[in-house]
């Protein structure tokens, strides 16, 4: 059944990259949509990119990179705020002073983005927000594509439950170890709300957040902190890790500590192809699917707003999970290395 839904998103996800492709301003010389504003001159982005801290993030901008060409039509202009938001900030003042004509954030983090998006908009520069969600009026925003991370948190949780259940394990006392990206993300305020709801409702009592701390979606962070936690915290049963890069780290720590890191369920986020070889390895229980490839998604909508087209405020990625039922099928669609 997994292996099913797996298939078919996977298709679709096919199937709307070939769509794009197909229809990519380059292949379209001839449709004045792709070359609106001054017949032949490039549409020049902004991408406000939010740093380069995990496989997912890299992937992502691969993804804007090699979408946004000259040869697709486009000038993009990269900027890369290090996961400091108030670089990303300067950088969309940049982008409206140099006169844009369209604007792409990623934000950092939810909150902050009331006073520049309005200066956007006082500019009439149209605005695209991507992979994070920014928590604003939507009439400073033209719309969001990305993931639907509480319910990535909850499809996490689903797994988990029919997995205790599949060996019996349903009524075990659980004691978890809860890795959080950068605090104020989208993507960790929604992973983390599915575990605490979780956690304080339908298993209150059984399950136990034995340590709860950021390491900001890195590997170094991910291993530093869990090696902290493992020193006050050595019986634990579950890590559940806000994404695959956490997850190496925090599996080194175990191993550093002397756990065998197979006897402990790991649950991760993101789904690197690496994290894919290692639910196969035996070393990952299970990843709830992120995709990060929206550069051709983002061009598409681009092209829509260019033919006058109006958009949906909120586009969520199709999203599976993975575990050792369906990682052998998915490992060759699987992003990054
Ligand atoms: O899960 C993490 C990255 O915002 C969905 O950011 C993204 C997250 C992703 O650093 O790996």
């Amino acid at each position: 059944m997994n292996k099913l839904l797996n298939l078919m998103s996977a298709a679709i996800i096919v199937s709307a990259l070939t769509a794009c492709a197909s229809s990519s301003p380059a292949a379209s010389s001839q449709n004045p949509a792709a070359q609106p504003e001054s017949g032949g001159s490039l549409i020049t982005v902004g991408f406000a990119q939010v740093g380069a801290e995990s496989g997912w993030r890299t992937a992502n901008t691969d993804s804007f990179k090699s979408y946004f060409t000259e040869a697709n039509g486009f000038n993009l202009i990269f900027s890369d705020a290090q996961q400091d938001q108030n670089k990303q900030i300067a950088a969309v003042r940049d982008f409206i002073t140099q006169g844009v004509d369209y604007i792409d954030i990623a934000p950092v983090t939810t909150t902050g983005w009331e006073t520049v998006l309005q200066e956007a908009k006082d500019a009439g520069i149209p605005v695209i927000i991507s992979d994070r969600k920014a928590d604003v009026a939507e009439d400073l925003y033209v719309t969001y594509i990305g993931g639907n991370f509480e319910q990535e948190g909850k499809d996490a949780i689903s797994w988990l439950e029919g997995y205790l259940a599949e060996n019996n394990r349903s009524d075990e006392a659980l004691n978890f170890v809860h890795l959080q990206g950068t605090i104020g993300a989208d993507a960790q305020i929604g992973r983390t709300k599915a575990l605490d709801d979780a956690v304080a409702g339908a298993h209150a009592g059984k399950w136990t957040i034995v340590a709860q701390q950021t390491g900001e979606f890195t590997e170094a962070k991910g291993q530093e902190v869990m090696e902290a936690i493992l020193k006050n915290n050595t019986d634990v049963h579950v890590v559940y890790s806000e994404n695959d890069d956490m997850t190496y780290g925090a599996i080194t720590a175990l191993k550093n500590a002397g756990i065998n890191h197979k006897d402990v369920i790991i649950i991760s986020f993101d789904g690197n192809k690496k994290a894919i070889q290692m639910i196969i390895d035996g070393d990952i229980d299970c990843v709830a699917e992120c995709n990060p490839l929206l550069g051709p998604q983002v061009g598409d909508i681009i092209k829509k707003l260019e033919n006058g087209e109006t958009l949906p405020k909120i586009t969520y990625s199709v999203e599976s999970v993975y575990d050792i039922k369906n990682a052998e099928a998915h490992l060759p669609d699987a992003f990054g290395s």
